[in-house]
């Protein structure tokens, strides 16, 4: 066990069961929620379907920023039922048009010490200010509103220890995707990253948040940074002193891992299409032509990466090559830029300012051309994920961006030949929470909106007594949640599980084959059983436990790869498919698609520890495979009963 870190402390102040033994199954008591419309709708259904009166957290907050289209009825009907029973279940409802939701809640909420659950896994943004903020399924954050502890297994807790600090040009971003050179986005499932040393002091809060945020990339459980002078500056401009408390590791502090990174030995760096993890340094890709421009998402479009932006920008104009689009973090933000006349500069630049929200990051418009490269201050660079197939996109700091748009090519912000001005903290943001509306008073009659697109979590049967399955799909490595349950033109429909259902693995269908969700759903319908076999980190990404309600729906009843990302591993066990584990990876050779793959007595077999014993038909005949799997006895009975809403 990780003795004396900050995660551990805020773990302890948290314990509800279990015990503190690395992976083991651990119960924290929950201070705060958040949900954002996507994956909100699912989440507070579950909460009407478990009966809930009213949250029992301190703070929940319900954000809209993801379907803000409004291309058809369905967005506006799922913000109706959002905003009315935010009201009558006792949550704050973060107006559309108020902002993205990590970063309205580190803003306006965000609290060191407190512990987060988020139906969002970049939730861990809130790590920026201290927190213990994870990202978990729709499922999961209903349970915690609820009052139920959140269980997880014991993290490992990776030290990394900045020194110096960072060059000019060189960003927050640039310190997140070296971590992800070193660590890569697999095999880091169970571990929390800590950030200690003298580096910590030179990085404001939201730069703090831009590493966090993008920790998700990772795998990990959460990234944490200490609570300091520099939290207590952010909280003082946003008015929130109070909610201050220095936090920190002990200095003696023993990690399991410890990592040291020299912030003045770092250089501009991007992630090259198409994972998040393939990084290179921008002096090697520079000169690369550029159509595309976007600085925005949860990941960097606070007031000081815009104003970082606009330093770059004022007084040019973007190369007639690039389209660039500036997608501010929250309506305090873009009210801030508006103020001091930088909105004004960045318009003159020929940026075209989105609403503040997602927008591109999930696909809702600004798909590149064919082939195009885009550059974007994001987070993810999944495939397709941009609602072009074939789209390059690199993952940037808001510096190379600025620079690259004006030279129509990646361009090294070094060499554009300008001082960069120091964008200090201000000492007051512009606060007016008058978008956030406060929930109804306890025992107020308020009516709950539900249009016909707001559909109900669908229901599963018990898991039966034998697997009679055929492998459905084999797919290979990094499979993420997108490419499960794409987003993008499909995310009108996370109300709708029948509608949703039909585009599973939308993106690895074939022209001419049938879809994945008919093929399944004809397994389910001749009464065997589906089953996904994956390879390396399956459900890689997202937390939309749509990624597993909507296969449950389709019949599927086991996931069997070599590992499956934790955030995606509960969702399947929330919705009685069982996540498993090739004993003998090489076994994922001999799976071919359509073979059967049988399991009898699974209710017997399935046991916390215990192995079991598959027969998959293989070209060669029949083969005894193992399988294993993490599962704890709750878990069990959780698969058994056919999922969490049927125990
Ligand atoms: C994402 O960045 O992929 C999302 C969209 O924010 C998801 C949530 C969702 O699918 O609704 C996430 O990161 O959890
Ligand atoms: Fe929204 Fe993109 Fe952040 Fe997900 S990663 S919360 S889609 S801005």
């Amino acid at each position: 066990m990780a003795k004396g870190t900050l995660t551990q402390k805020i773990i302890s102040a948290h314990l509800v069961s279990g015990g503190e033994r690395t992976g083991s199954e651990t119960g924290i008591r929950i201070d705060h929620t958040l949900t954002q419309d996507a994956t909100g709708t699912m989440a507070y259904l579950e909460l009407e379907a478990m009966g809930v009166e009213r949250v029992k957290t301190e703070i929940s907050v319900s954000y809209v920023d993801h379907n803000m289209m409004q291309n058809g009825p369905e967005n506006s009907n799922d913000h109706l039922y959002l905003q009315t029973v935010a009201a009558a279940k006792g949550v704050w409802f973060s107006r559309p048009g108020n902002g993205i939701c990590h970063q309205v809640h580190l803003e306006r909420f965000g609290a060191p010490g407190k512990t987060l659950l988020g139906s969002d896994s970049h939730t861990p943004t809130g790590g920026g200010i201290g927190m213990l903020a994870i990202g978990a399924g729709g499922l999961d954050v209903a349970l915690a509103m609820a009052g139920q502890p959140f269980r997880l297994a014991y993290p490992r807790v990776v030290g990394i220890k900045l020194e110096g600090r960072l060059p000019e040009w060189v960003a927050a971003k640039d310190v997140i995707l070296k971590v992800l050179s070193i660590l890569s986005t697999k095999g880091n499932v169970g571990s929390v990253v800590e950030y200690f040393g003298e580096g910590v002091k030179s990085l404001s809060v939201p730069e703090r948040a831009t590493i966090t945020n993008m920790g998700a990339e990772l795998g990990v459980t959460t990234s944490i940074f200490p609570s300091d002078e520099r939290t207590l500056e952010f909280l003082k401009a946003q008015g929130r002193e109070k909610s201050h408390t220095a936090l920190s590791a002990d200095p003696d502090a023993e990690y399991d891992r410890v990592i040291k990174i020299d912030l003045s030995s770092l250089v501009p760096l991007a992630a090259c299409p198409s994972s998040p993890d393939n990084i290179r340094s921008i002096e090697e890709l520079a000169g690369t032509p550029v159509s595309q421009v976007v600085i925005g998402s949860c990941t960097n479009s606070s007031f000081a990466d815009l104003m970082l932006a606009r330093e770059i920008l004022k007084g040019k104009m973007v190369s007639e090559k690039v389209s660039l689009a500036i997608a501010p973090g929250s309506r305090q933000v873009i009210r801030m830029l508006s103020d001091c006349g930088a909105l004004s500069d960045l318009v003159s630049s020929g940026a075209r300012i989105l609403e503040s929200s997602c927008g591109p990051c999930i696909g809702q418009g600004f798909s590149p051309a064919d082939g195009a490269v885009s550059l974007r201050t994001f987070n993810r660079n999944f495939p397709g994920r941009t609602g072009t197939k074939n789209d390059a996109v690199y993952i940037v700091s808001p510096l190379v961006a600025a620079a690259s748009a004006l030279a129509g090519s990646i361009a090294d912000p070094r060499n554009l030949g300008m001082k960069l001005p120091r964008i200090e903290t201000p000492a007051k943001f512009a606060v007016d929470d008058r978008m956030i509306i406060p929930p109804a008073p306890a025992g107020t009659k308020v009516e709950i909106i539900r249009k016909p697109t707001i559909g109900e979590p669908p229901a599963n049967r018990p898991l039966p007594e034998n697997i009679d399955g055929i492998i459905v799909i084999k797919t290979g490595d990094k499979i993420t949640t997108d490419h499960i349950m794409p987003a993008g033109s499909y995310l009108k429909y996370r109300s709708n599980i029948p509608a949703y259902s039909k585009y599973v693995f939308e993106p690895l269908n074939e022209k001419g084959k049938a879809t994945f969700a008919e093929r399944a759903a004809g397994i389910r319908d001749s009464g065997k059983h589906a089953v996904i076999v994956g390879r390396d980190s399956y459900g890689q990404g997202s937390s939309r436990e749509h990624a597993a309600i909507c296969p449950m729906y389709l019949g599927v009843k086991a996931v069997i790869a070599n590992s499956i990302e934790r955030i995606h591993s509960a969702n399947l066990v929330n919705f009685g498919i069982i996540p498993l584990i090739f004993d003998n990876p090489s076994d994922y050779d001999a799976v071919e698609e359509n073979a059967k793959i049988a399991v009898r007595d699974i209710r017997s077999q399935l046991r916390p520890g215990a192995k079991i014993k598959a027969v998959l038909s293989t070209k060669s005949g029949e083969k005894e495979i193992t399988l294993s799997h993490k599962l704890t006895d709750e878990d069990v009975k959780i698969i058994l009963a056919g999922g969490r809403l049927h125990c």
